[in-house]
């Protein structure tokens, strides 16, 4: 009997990469018993990924606050009367130190997000120098700097820029409750444009924003029905921030979130499912949950944006305890690159993060 629930269980995985879900398949998956659900999860993950390595990116926010953008979750936001500082565009040399520390800590990836609803033409030649600088070092190089334009997009792509992040953030359902500023089919633009001009595309969203399971499915059917599937998906908790309409929101159930993780990865199987904001609120039992469910990316470093995160020191002994790896850069270009790339991050790591037997 068990062997028979076990492998028509593995029978009706697909593990194949597919852009044509349903809402009423989705909402099948995070309707299965918990262990199922994990199991089909995990047992994606292995055929995709080595199960025991986690990618890991740091966060800088170049500018900070005086949004004009309405996201009622968001502590930049100018019309939420948060107590937060506001900061001018970062000096490149500034932005260039803070990459140099993310490396040294062991970080692979940098991502530099700016409060804006979009970049002005005045500041196209400061990110840009700040992308060429952050590749300098060795490191792959991601920006969030709200809606882009075609030309805006090729002008990041030809000075080198690796991921751009931009979030659907919620369901098109529920999308209205949240802002009211930019509209889904933006959001839908701008993720066209990053690809038309050959970067890959980091897009996921929030949780944990009063949003309906229904809404949680269809948030991942966007997602996983892009003409691509997003090379990087992150998965927010809502970090709830004292004076934004959300700061009361009722809690998502731990469980839900995990469930989340575990579809996104059968939906999306070849992406990098980023396990993002809300990990301090986090104990180390839910996170772990988190990565057996697919996840396999996290952001490295004491502060997100504007929030906090774990101390480096933490994940690096949650890492120990669970046997994790941090994943190396593998770099498309030459082979040449990828090896010397390769064998540098390797000997970075070895000190700072614990090496697990393959
Ligand atoms: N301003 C740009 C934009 O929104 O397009 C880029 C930066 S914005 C802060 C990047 C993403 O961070 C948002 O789309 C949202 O998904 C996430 N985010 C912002 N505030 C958050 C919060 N309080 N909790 C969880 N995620 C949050
Ligand atoms: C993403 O999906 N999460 C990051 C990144 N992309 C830019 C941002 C999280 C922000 C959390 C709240 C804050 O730090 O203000
Ligand atoms: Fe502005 Fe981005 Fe925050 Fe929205 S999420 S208010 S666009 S910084």
């Amino acid at each position: 009997m068990m062997q028979t629930v076990l492998s028509s269980t593995l029978d009706s995985l697909n593990t194949s990469v597919r852009n044509n879900w349903t809402l009423a398949e989705v909402e099948t998956l995070f309707a299965l018993p918990f262990n199922d659900l994990m199991f089909q999860a995990q047992t994606i993950h292995r055929q995709h990924f080595n199960a025991n390595e986690v990618q890991v990116s740091t966060l800088l926010s170049i500018k900070t606050g005086a949004c004009p953008e309405d996201c009622k979750y968001c502590s930049q936001s100018a019309r939420n009367k948060t107590n937060l500082e506001k900061e001018r565009l970062l000096e490149v040399e500034k932005v260039l130190e803070a990459a140099q520390k993310a490396k040294a800590m062991g970080s692979t990836r940098f991502c530099m997000g700016a409060a804006w609803r979009n970049p002005k033409a005045r500041d196209m030649p400061v990110v840009l120098d700040m992308i060429k600088g952050v590749k300098a070092l060795g490191l792959e190089s991601c920006m969030t700097l709200g809606m882009l334009d075609e030309d805006q997009a090729q002008q990041l792509q030809d000075a080198g820029l690796d991921y751009y992040n931009h979030n659907l953030d919620t369901s098109p359902e529920h999308y209205n409750q949240i802002i009211t500023t930019r509209t889904y089919q933006d959001r839908l633009d701008t993720l066209d444009h990053v690809r038309t001009a050959g970067m890959k595309v980091c897009s996921g969203g929030i949780v944990g924003l009063g949003e309906s399971a229904v809404d949680r499915a269809s948030l991942l059917v966007q997602l996983a029905n892009l003409p691509k599937q997003p090379e990087s998906v992150p998965i927010n908790m809502l970090v709830k921030v004292e004076g934004t309409p959300l700061a009361d929101v009722d809690d998502l159930e731990s469980f839900d979130f995990i469930r989340c993780i575990a579809v996104a990865r059968i939906m999306m199987p070849e992406s990098h499912v980023r396990l993002s904001a809300g990990r301090s609120a986090m104990n180390e039992q839910m996170q772990a949950l988190c990565f057996l469910a697919g996840a396999n990316s996290i952001f490295y470093g004491c502060k997100l944006l504007t929030a906090e995160n774990p101390e480096t020191d933490k994940d690096t002994q949650l890492f120990k305890k669970l046997g994790i790896n941090t994943e190396t850069i593998i770099d498309d270009s030459t082979e040449q690159d990828k090896d010397l790339k390769t064998s540098l991050v390797n000997e970075q790591h070895k000190e700072l993060f614990y090496d697990a037997a393959h």
